[in-house]
């Protein structure tokens, strides 16, 4: 598959100004959101944000999808300074197998998946059990944009500007029992508007799951838009989780419910092949996948003939945020 190069607006600027920059909505679609009852005290910040990029000269990407109010990031580690995947790699080269197992597949099918209504129930161990229409789960934390590597297993990342709050927020909210020590994060399976929920290529709903700790972490987002955007269908509107250090497949797109449990829970890709895929996939371009090497990576966009595979980062880069999550263990056996 070849991807083509077009440089955009994005390209030549450092992820550090993009951040402090960039607002991608227009007034309208602002208004439009606030209708909705979504914006909330984004606007607070809008006229200051909007004479940043007045200032700073910034072209907001032309919307096509409602715009979702981000604000600069406050999680130390979580901006790159690598350039911007384009948004139309990001949303035309994706895993997202309820909808073909071919990278095009999702871009080409995933009009048929309905996100509205939608929910995101919360259940097991915690003191509070709820059912989160979308909009109230949308306005339970201010959203934040934080610029994040995604590492897939197989072998290619991208550096997206995600939209979302730390999945903390949200836990914090529903009260975990002490007995709570892992989240299982259970995705939308609906044959009638995913046409390979049928296939047998994995156990449906794709299942994924996290330790607390790892659920907890301020780096672990929960996930409304990309690049000022809501999520376009193929990347896993309306509601997704990024876990920026650890393979791509731990974050689950299209979420409908959260489990607290006391156990690991099952997930997908360990019930297709344990050998292949752990239940912390953490990247590691010291442990090898049995069929190849996690060693280096390439970036989607920069698959020229001249460009050069990149080495993979430890935890994709996020050792010095999340390395101590796994001191002590043998991270070989742990995989
Ligand atoms: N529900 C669901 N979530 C999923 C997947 C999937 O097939 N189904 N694929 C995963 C994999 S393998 C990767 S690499 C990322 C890709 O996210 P992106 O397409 O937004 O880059 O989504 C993950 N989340
Ligand atoms: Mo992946």
């Amino acid at each position: 598959m070849l991807i083509k190069t077009n440089s955009n607006d994005f390209s030549h600027a450092l992820t550090s100004e993009i951040t402090s920059q960039r607002v991608y909505a227009g007034r309208r679609d602002l208004v439009k959101l606030m209708a909705t009852g979504v914006a909330g005290a984004a606007l607070a910040s809008w006229a200051s944000r909007e004479a940043h990029a007045q200032v700073a000269g910034a072209t907001p990407r032309p919307g096509k999808l409602t715009a979702l109010p981000g604000a600069k990031s406050g999680v130390a580690g979580a901006i790159t300074m690598d350039k911007l995947t384009e948004y139309k790699d990001a949303s035309s080269y994706n895993n997202f197998y309820e909808f073909g197992t071919d990278k095009a597949d999702p871009a080409k099918n995933a009009h048929t998946l309905k996100t509205s209504p939608w929910t995101v129930e919360i259940e097991g161990l915690v003191k509070k059990p709820a059912k989160y229409a979308l909009e109230d789960l949308l306005k339970l934390s201010a959203q934040e944009e934080r610029i994040y590597r995604l590492r897939c297993v197989e072998g290619w990342s991208m550096v997206i500007p995600w939209v979302g709050y730390s999945l903390s927020e949200l836990i914090k909210k529903v009260e975990p029992l002490s007995s709570a020590k892992y989240l299982e994060f259970v995705t939308q399976a609906d044959p009638k508007t995913m046409p390979f929920v049928g296939s047998r290529v994995l156990d449906w709903p794709y299942v994924e799951g996290l330790r607390m700790d790892e659920a907890m972490h301020p780096l672990t987002l929960l996930t409304f838009g990309m690049y000022g955007e809501v999520l376009p269908n193929q990347n896993g509107a309306p509601v997704r989780l990024v876990v920026p250090w650890k393979y791509g497949f731990k974050s689950g797109k299209s979420l409908v419910k959260i489990r607290f449990t006391d156990k690991p829970p099952a997930t997908a890709w360990n019930k297709a092949a344990a050998n292949e895929y752990g239940f912390f996939s953490n990247v590691n371009p010291e442990v090898d996948h049995p069929r190849w090497s996690q060693a280096t990576e390439r970036r989607i966009g920069e698959d020229g003939l001249f460009a050069k595979k990149r080495k993979t980062l430890m935890f994709n880069g996020y050792e010095a945020q999340v390395g101590q999550l796994y001191a002590g263990m043998d991270l070989k056996k742990f995989f």
